[in-house]
């Protein structure tokens, strides 16, 4: 039987423990698991917390890096398996867009467009977030954000506000508390 191996578009984010460790380990576990093949991760960029009522530089620092990889899993099968990990790494889910430990979306599946109750892909909000374009820039100059356009424009237009591990934010005078202590993975 031939097995189709659609590319996929996965986010990570966190903001709270050891956000890089935690970010790295999810990503070796999804790198390995079942019917996962050639996942490259993006290096990892220190971002301010986007909350529903906009960015907020008081809120925990998150890291986010995206990964690209093939799958012969299903959507909602990857779903599953994103959130086992998110679980295992300690994720408890209280307020939406709240503090977390560990939140890791599905971008894109493919070319395919999903709408149920427990998928919606293309990720509606992929396009106006910086935390999720500038990694996927750095992993894929080329990268097309299907229903958007290149992702090179679409970070062009609404400005990037993260920074290097090893960079300072926008307003802070010191280096963030990983600088140095987290190798970047490209
Ligand atoms: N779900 C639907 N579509 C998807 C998808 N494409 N990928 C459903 C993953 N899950 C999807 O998610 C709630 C439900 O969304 C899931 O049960 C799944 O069936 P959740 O992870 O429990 O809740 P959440 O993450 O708090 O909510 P939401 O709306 O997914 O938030 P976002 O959009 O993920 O934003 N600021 C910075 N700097 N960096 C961040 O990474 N992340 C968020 C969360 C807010 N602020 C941030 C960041
Ligand atoms: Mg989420």
């Amino acid at each position: 039987m031939i097995t189709q191996l659609v590319p996929v578009l996965l986010a990570f984010g966190a903001n709270l423990g050891d956000r890089g460790e935690t970010i790295v380990a999810a990503q070796d576990e999804i790198a390995t698991a079942a019917g996962i093949e050639g996942f490259r991760a993006s290096p990892l960029r220190e971002t301010i917390a986007l909350t529903p009522t906009g960015p907020d530089p008081d809120a925990p620092r998150y890291l986010n890096g995206v990964a690209a990889a093939q799958t012969t899993l299903s959507p909602h099968e990857l779903l599953d398996l994103l959130q086992a990990v998110e679980h295992k790494y300690g994720r408890v889910r209280d307020r939406r867009w709240g503090d977390r430990t560990l939140d890791i979306d599905l971008i894109l599946y493919g070319g395919r467009v999903i709408k149920d109750d427990r998928l919606t892909v293309p990720h509606p909000r992929a396009h106006e977030r910086d935390f999720v374009l500038s990694p996927w820039l750095a992993l894929d100059p080329n990268a097309v954000l299907l229903g958007h356009g290149r992702v090179e424009e679409l970070l062009a237009r609404i400005g990037d506000t993260t920074s290097a591990l090893d960079e300072t934010l926008p307003g802070e005078t010191s280096p963030s508390e990983n600088a140095g202590h987290l190798g970047e993975r490209a």
